[in-house]
């Protein structure tokens, strides 16, 4: 978790932020020449396996989420479920977290919030996509785009309701999915910028990554610098060096560990229920050992070891303390 941060009225005891919290470490990677790889997670396990396996950061995919939750990606969890699983993310792992927060959950006074709540809980940033509300997950049809300048003013408010100047706040392009044309996506891209977004994601749903990287194209050439961020689902051959040299600053996996999830649970149960029996599955998962490691299994011996030293070393100075009274008494 980030170090706490000064009280926002500015009333109280404020402290001074820590050299490095989690949203200046997102905000260095972002301006990194190498591409951020950030990984989906939708629970603490999936944190711990992206960090495990070398990657910059975590996306608390809505997706993910809802599908944790078995409910659809459309805007019908609550923001207090998607903010409880991305702190249980962040406090899983020491890598920092950018939540996906759909379209700001309502109005400008309800994206406030969102700032306030997301800080507090030490997230590093968030995401809003220029979606109306209730909106749908981006791979299936019927996407309203909002009023692009009102979107850049929720923007514009977002970052100004932040206590940490780090705390970075996304803007989401959705013209290229809503089927708005390129056009769309680099005017609202440069009025969102103006609005002070810290990166700009470029949402496509097209089977090859031509419009993303003609978009970073015109976009560098624009003099622009802002970071780009992209999330290459349905492009999946585009590989992390295409994008850097595309100057792209992030990519984000955002949901092949659930769909990797899925198919591996869904295949072992259906190989258990056929043979009446775990025997056939067994030499397809992890061991328990494996899941224990995971989850710090082996904290709970060194915490009870550290505890009963220390009830030794408590009991041993309270007698040697008595001893000696009694010895000073008598
Ligand atoms: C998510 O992970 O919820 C996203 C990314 O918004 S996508 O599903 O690819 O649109
Ligand atoms: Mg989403």
């Amino acid at each position: 978790m980030s170090a706490g941060y000064g009280n926002r009225n500015g009333e109280g005891v404020v402290r001074p932020l820590a050299p490095d919290t989690k949203s200046k470490a997102l905000r260095r990677l972002l301006r990194s020449p190498r591409v951020t790889r950030v990984a989906g997670a939708n629970d603490g396990l999936s944190a711990v396996l992206a960090e495990r396996n070398g990657f910059d950061a975590i996306w608390a995919s809505g997706l993910g989420i809802s599908a944790a939750h078995a409910v659809p990606d459309a805007s019908i969890l609550t923001m207090r479920e998607l903010l409880d699983a991305a702190t249980v993310m962040d406090a899983a792992s020491s890598l920092p977290v950018i939540a996906d927060c759909d379209t700001g959950f309502g109005e400008v006074n309800n994206v406030v919030r969102m700032v306030r709540e997301y800080e507090r809980a030490g997230i590093a940033a968030v995401c809003i996509e220029d979606k109306e509300f209730p909106k749908r997950n981006s791979f299936v049809e019927g996407h309203e785009l909002v009023d692009m300048y009102e979107f850049a003013a929720k923007i514009e408010i977002a970052t100004s309701s932040r206590d940490d100047p780090d705390f970075v706040v996304i803007a989401r392009l959705e013209s290229l999915i809503a089927g708005a044309g390129s056009e769309d996506a680099f005017r609202r891209a440069c009025c969102y910028a103006d609005a002070g977004a810290d990166a700009v994601l470029v949402h496509s749903k097209q089977q090859a990554p031509d419009e993303v990287l003609e978009f970073a194209h015109a976009w560098h050439a624009s003099g622009r610098t802002l970071p780009l961020v992209v999330v290459p689902t349905t492009y999946p051959a585009v590989t992390c060096a295409d994008l850097e040299e595309a100057g792209i600053s992030a990519v984000i996996y955002a949901n092949q560990s659930l769909r990797a999830g899925v198919l591996a649970m869904d295949a072992a149960l259906a190989a258990i229920a056929r043979a009446g029996s775990t025997a056939p599955v067994e030499h397809d998962l992890c061991t328990v050992k494996e899941v224990f490691a995971l989850i710090g299994m082996d904290e709970i011996d060194r915490n009870e070891e550290r505890f009963a030293e220390a009830v030794q070393r408590a009991r041993a100075a309270v007698e040697e303390e008595v001893g000696d009274a009694h010895h000073a008494l008598s």
